[in-house]
């Protein structure tokens, strides 16, 4: 066994010992390769307070790929059905006649989103209960919904629409108390060939690998201005970045990921910066895989993104909506669990949302205004998660809150909260605010649902807990 080992084994299972002996030294080493996380860790980290206590978000994604909505030439794109990856999908040498680069430009004449209504987008995320928006500034593609003074790719420069969309998102979100944040696809982007580093695209003639120093120029060129013109022109209050796999790493190294962030905090020290920009270390939330939702609580704030349907851009053979009870009960899961969720939408090439992504809004918010009391500003409780639902905590001036989700809940059943052995002083259906019976027993505290429930779904009882 190494020393290293044997350290290891002594701090798991005998830190007080170790705490009183002296540690062995380790072999002498090369001097310690310079860590540039370490110094983005030393600046003020903002609070993320307003973020875990809003807990539910709206993501958009809207771009050029809004106007195919996936189909091209009457066929479905090939490597997965995610609408916004159009343009790479068929430049692919496999589909020499598909949307090649001059076919994806032409889009940019058609781009006229003239149905486009800030307001109406922002209104429609406030009724269904969101805190926070966020856009796609530039996806993939390379092209920004802004007038970027750094790349002409942009919608004001290059479209007929020439509006700062936005622009106009941000004002409308100031109107309606949402927080405003930004996705802005740093690793790639196709417009100056920084393409991703699957294999297979050593063979295409277009979106060939980038060497690191013609990376170096995107990133100095386009990648850093761009944030940096974002944060002056509409100091966003989120950086939503976006990178996966173990292929980034190639051209998002330590040095530049730092070198991002600390623009960032210099120029807006309570912007918050999600974790897929390619570190755990110095970012504010951990994000999730796409739609995935932990099954544990995780100790730090996180997020799940995830889709009402499944593609993040509009697809126009895409029906594979999810019901809005699901939905919501993954809301509760990720609350319960301490996370967070934003779920996207895919505006049409004419600036709307789909009829089918209102109704499961609208039917979300109707939720939430019921039962929005015992999700925004709760924490998960520390108590183990029941099997017929879930739990969330939050303290109000004069007592402490413990609310109890109760999944598929049937009329007149008896339930128990195990390890809650405090009595309430009040119990009640929030919904309906009929009062809950309840005893402390052995095994916790038991409580027995109405006879009649007002949501098959998920109903949430409140349980008011002297002040702790
Ligand atoms: C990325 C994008 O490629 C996609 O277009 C969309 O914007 C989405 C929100 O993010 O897609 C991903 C990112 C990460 C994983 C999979 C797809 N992942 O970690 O498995």
């Amino acid at each position: 066994m190494s020393h290293r080992h044997l350290r290891q084994g002594l701090r798991l299972a005998l830190p007080c010992l170790l705490a009183s002996m002296p540690l062995i030294p380790s072999a002498a080493h090369a001097a310690p390769k310079a860590d540039p996380y370490a110094a983005v860790e030393a600046l003020p980290q903002p609070s993320t307070k307003w973020f875990t206590d809003a807990k539910f978000g709206m993501f958009v994604h809207f771009g050029l790929y809004s106007i195919p909505g996936g189909v091209w030439d009457g066929r479905k794109m090939g490597r997965n059905d995610y609408a916004e990856w159009i343009r790479y999908q068929l430049d692919w040498p496999q589909n020499p006649d598909g949307m090649t680069r001059p076919v994806y430009d032409s889009l940019l004449k058609q781009f006229n989103p003239v149905k486009f209504d800030a307001d109406a987008w922002i209104r429609e995320a406030k009724n269904a209960g969101m805190k926070y928006f966020i856009i796609t500034s530039k996806h993939h593609d390379g092209f920004a919904l802004w007038d970027s003074k750094v790349s002409d790719y942009n919608v004001v420069k290059a479209t007929p629409f020439r509006r700062d969309i936005l622009r106009e998102l941000r004002d409308a979100c100031k109107k309606y108390d949402i927080k405003f944040g930004f996705y802005y696809s740093h690793w790639l982007d196709w417009d100056v060939g920084a393409p991703p580093p699957w294999p297979e695209i050593k063979e295409d003639p277009v979106l060939k690998q980038p060497t690191q120093a013609e990376y170096d120029v995107y990133w100095h060129k386009k990648c850093l201005p761009q944030v940096k013109e974002l944060m002056d022109g509409y100091a966003p209050d989120i950086f939503w970045f976006d990178s996966w796999g173990n292929a980034r790493k190639k051209f998002l190294t330590p040095e530049r990921l730092s070198e991002l962030i600390t623009l960032i905090r210099k120029n807006k020290p309570d912007c918050l910066i999600n974790g897929r920009i390619g570190t755990d270390r110095g970012i504010d939330y951990l994000s999730m895989g796409d739609n995935e939702f932990p099954k544990n609580k995780i100790h730090r704030p996180w997020e799940t993104n995830a889709t009402l349907n499944h593609s993040w851009g509009f697809s126009k053979i895409d029906f594979k909506w999810k019901p809005a009870t699901q939905i919501l009960r993954s809301i509760v899961d990720n609350v319960s669990r301490g996370g967070n969720v934003q779920y996207n939408v895919g505006p049409t090439g004419e600036g709307e949302f789909q009829p089918a992504a209102i109704r499961r809004l609208r039917e979300i918010g109707a939720w939430f205004e019921v039962n929005g009391d015992a999700v925004y500003g709760t924490t998960a409780s520390s108590l183990p998660e029941p099997k017929w639902g879930r739990l969330t905590e939050k303290t109000v001036t004069d007592a402490h809150r413990l609310n109890a989700f109760v999944y598929s809940p049937k009329g007149g059943s008896e339930l128990v909260i195990e390890g809650q052995k405090t009595a309430p002083t009040d119990a009640y259906v929030l919904e309906t605010h009929e009062k809950v019976k309840f005893s402390v027993t052995e095994n916790g505290l038991k409580f027995t649902l109405p006879k009649w429930v007002p949501d098959e779904n998920i109903t949430t009882i409140v349980f008011v807990l002297p002040k702790q």
